[in-house]
């Protein structure tokens, strides 16, 4: 009976060698541990033998099946951790590559300028207001002063759309629309695109104002000087200097063009040894237009003149943006080439 379980245990010993995978081992583990295995076999006829043969026999055949039942088990675990060994080299991931960059766009400078002295003009107090692109000669024109006969219809350049229409040549009808609907005081703040024909390195047919004014009692030019010195300091820096030259627009009374010291000499009127091309060596740049507003505007929007007065002013954006960062061509602005836009 030793004989027979050393023979089979041989036997098992070769048939586990030759096993390859898991249902190799089930296969073994069935022909000799199952029901009808040969090992369970040989342990039932344990209990025929003479009862002295018995409990040495029985502890050898028991010791054989744990030896098998062991070995069956080691060698699962064993290929399970070797399957798992193998997942994870092939899994592996290279947690330092860079991530994915999304491209992200930004404001383009325009918008960005734009974006800029609307706030400057929102933090004073100005309330901000749109209008239409198209506009009737009255809004664009004779509530501003500026008669069909009178040349500065010629001045604008207008684009008609028909007859009576056209597109606005200022956002000025915006606020002559506010002031038709309202009474002072007012502080009002009109930006947006407006449209003249003309075309050249420093103008474009489309370009972009931001217009505004205040009406009250008692408004001085000393206002009208306080509003625009914070606006020009805020967007350029506190060191920008201002100077009002006498001018004339139709719709203001006294006029005034605004210029600011260079933004590129700061006034010295020269750079690195040459001379400022920014500001022609003048020292200043013009930025600005504006003026105490026009008794015959007061008038045609229903205002007494001698009860408000009231200042006003314009400043082109794109000016403004080809200044704070040291563009030379208008057009660049408008041509959405992103070499250029991606330097800002
Ligand atoms: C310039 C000049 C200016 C105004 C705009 C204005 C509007 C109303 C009444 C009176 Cl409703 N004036 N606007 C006044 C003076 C100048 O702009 O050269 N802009 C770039």
């Amino acid at each position: 009976m030793k004989a027979t379980l050393d023979a089979l245990g041989a036997e098992i010993e070769n048939a586990l060698d030759g096993c390859r995978s898991d249902e190799d081992l089930e296969r073994v583990r069935i022909a000799y541990l199952g029901r009808k295995g040969r090992l369970t076999e040989v342990m039932r006829g344990v209990g025929a033998l003479a009862p002295e043969e018995r409990p040495a026999v029985g502890e050898l055949a028991n010791a054989l099946k744990r030896r098998v039942d062991e070995c069956i088990t080691a060698l699962r675990e064993r290929w399970k951790a070797e399957r798992r060994q193998h997942e994870l080299e092939r899994e592996r991931l290279d947690v330092t590559l860079p991530g994915r960059v999304w491209p992200y766009g930004h404001v383009h400078p325009l918008t960005a300028a734009l974006d800029e002295a609307v706030a400057i003009f929102v933090s004073l107090g100005f309330s901000v207001y749109e209008g239409p692109h198209i506009e009737d000669e009255y809004h664009n024109f004779e509530a501003l002063n500026i008669p069909s006969d009178h040349p500065a219809r010629d001045m604008h350049d207008t684009f008609f759309v028909d007859h009576t229409h056209i597109l606005r040549t200022h956002t000025s009808p915006v606020q002559i629309r506010v002031m038709e609907n309202q009474e002072p005081p007012i502080a009002a703040i009109a930006p947006g695109a407006v449209f003249r024909h003309d075309d050249d390195v420093t103008h474009s047919p489309m370009f972009h104002q931001v217009e505004g004014f205040l009406v009250d009692r008692a408004v001085t030019f000393g206002d009208l000087k306080g509003v625009l010195s914070l606006f020009v300091q805020r967007m350029f820096g506190d060191d920008t200097r201002l100077r009002f030259r006498p001018s004339f627009f139709p719709f203001t009374e006294p006029s005034a063009e605004i210029d600011i010291s260079c933004v590129i000499c700061g006034g010295a009127r020269a750079v690195n040894g040459g001379t400022c091309r920014v500001c022609k060596a003048t020292g200043w740049l013009e930025i600005l237009g504006a003026g105490m507003i026009h008794p015959a505007v007061f008038r045609a929007v229903g205002y007494d003149p001698e009860v408000v007065t009231g200042f006003a002013f314009g400043v082109g954006i794109e000016r403004v943006a080809m200044l704070k960062y040291g563009i030379t061509d208008i057009r660049l602005l408008f041509q959405n080439d992103l070499r250029f836009l991606r330097q800002f």
